[in-house]
Order: C-alpha cells, then structure tokens, then sequence
C-alpha cells in the first residue's frame, strides 16, 4: 500500500525546508545535502552539484498533477545547490521540453513510479530506495549508528523492505512488523531479520523505529525516548507518541527527493 501526497500536504513544503532543514541538523548531525551523500555513500566532493541541470515534469495520468508537488521537488532540489525548473508542458510534451532545455536530469512521478532519469548515463534513481537509504541515514545518524542496536522496522513494503536490508547490511540487529505476514516472510527469506507478531509488542521493544508503515502508532505502545526516522505517511503519531519520542525525523518529501538528485548526479560523475 502506499499513500499519496495531497495538495495540502504538498502546499506547506516549499515554506518548511529551511526549517526542516536546521531540526535534522540538530536531530542527526547532518544537514539535508550532507545526509543525501552518506544515503548514497559518496563522499560530497566526488560530485560537483553546481551546474547539474534539473527539470520536473509534471504528469497528468492516473489522479493527475499534485499542486506544487513539482515545484517542491524543484526547490528541494535548488537548495543542494543544483540548477532546477519545472517545465510549462506536462507528460511527453513536458519531457521534450526538459531535453531541449539541456536537462541533465529529469524529474517525474505518476501514481506508482517516481524517478529521476539521469539522461546523460541513461539510469534512474528512485524515491523508494531514495527514502530508505535517506531514512536509514538519519536514524544511524541520531542513533550514532546501527552497528549492533536492536531496530524495528514498520512495514514491510517497498521502503521499509530496502531499509531493512540496507541496516542489516550495517550489522543492526533488524525486527520487522507488517500486518502482512507473507511481506515479512519474503523478505526474511534474503534478509537476516526477524519477524514480529504484534506492533504494540514490539514497539515497547524498541528505541529505534523506522517507520515505513502507512498505519497510526499507538502512543501507549511507544517507549519513552524512542528515535523514530519516519518517512510513512500520513503522519502517524498522536499526543502521547509525540510525547514520549525522544525525536521524530519526518517529512513528507524532503529526504527522499535530495537523495534521488545526489544518486542521479552520481551516475554521471566522472572517475
Ligand atoms: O506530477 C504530479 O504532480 C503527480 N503525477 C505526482 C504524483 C506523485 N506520486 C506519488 O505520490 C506516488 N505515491 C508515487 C510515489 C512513489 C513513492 N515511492
């Protein structure tokens, strides 16, 4: 399952990014530029953003253009330093219109896929690894790193799956809970993890979360002074889980979107 982004939603985070920009400093030691290289694992002077050329097309199928959602990705993506428009036209007019204005990379997404297409190396990044890889970064970050630390997973779809992965290949000690078992199953087939039975249970286990699930948390169930990287929409928590979180690094595209535009720069870096 996965859930949208509204245009409200979307409406807030081009006024937010500064702001959200100095908590994940404090949060994580990492401003968003720097978290986005440890997300890719390039160290910040292999790539030089300045110059990079971006454009965002808006796409009109399936429930269509999300109000200022390209425009937010713009802006992201303008303060890590890159050039970035988006284009008049949307769809295949709106990516004939990026090439012909130079783009290096393009960015576009409809109800399933969202990707940034390096045009000049022909490869894509995309948001789901994106956000797995960023949200792993930042809750190694606040936690000073996995190495060893019990981490519980919440949800086991495409983001939470990668993330699982990505921190067991770090050496955490990995728990996943999904209402759906067989997701949990499948991954526990490749991946070194383990499988919880029940979300409450394994919440009051757990100081560090990431959180990847599109379900509520139930305050009662959060341990006090859990770190909880939560990428899930909508936002999950209520009163009390807010409460008892030591911190919550949450955004609805941020994280994500910095990561594609540093993985897709990668692409075409020279040696
Ligand atoms: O161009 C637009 O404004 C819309 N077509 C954007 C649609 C954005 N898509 C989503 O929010 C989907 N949930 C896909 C995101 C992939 C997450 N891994």
């Amino acid at each position: 399952m996965m859930t949208r982004l509204t245009d409200d939603i979307v409406e807030k985070i081009i006024g937010s990014l500064d702001g959200k920009n100095e908590a994940l400093i404090s949060q994580t030691g990492m401003g968003i530029l720097d978290l986005a290289y440890d997300a890719v694992g390039i160290a910040p002077d292999k790539i030089d953003l300045r110059g990079v050329k971006v454009a965002a097309v808006p796409v009109t199928s399936g429930l269509g253009v999300i109000k200022k959602f390209s425009e937010s990705v713009a802006e992201i993506v303008r303060k890590l330093g890159m050039e970035a428009f988006v284009t008049e036209s949307a769809d295949v007019t709106g990516l004939a219109e990026a090439l012909s204005a130079g783009a290096d990379i393009v960015f576009m997404a409809d109800d399933i896929k969202f990707i940034a297409l390096n045009i000049r190396a022909g490869r894509f990044s995309n948001n789901s690894f994106a956000t797995a890889a960023g949200y792993v970064s930042a809750l190694k970050g606040a936690a000073e790193g996995l190495a060893g630390k019990d981490v519980l997973v919440l949800g086991a779809g495409r983001v939470g799956s990668i993330a699982a992965e990505l921190m067991a290949g770090m050496g955490a000690c990995v728990t996943v809970y999904d209402i759906d078992e067989k997701k949990v199953k499948d991954l526990s087939d490749k991946t070194d993890i383990k499988r919880a039975e029940d979300a409450g249970a394994a919440l009051s286990a757990h100081t560090l979360v990431l959180n990847a699930s599109p379900a509520a948390i139930d305050g009662r169930c959060v341990k006090e002074g859990t770190i909880f990287s939560s990428p899930g929409l909508p936002f999950p928590f209520d009163g009390l889980g807010m409460k008892k979180a030591r911190m919550i690094i949450h955004d609805p595209l941020d994280i994500g979107v910095a990561v594609m535009a540093v993985q897709s720069a990668s692409f075409s870096r020279r040696p």
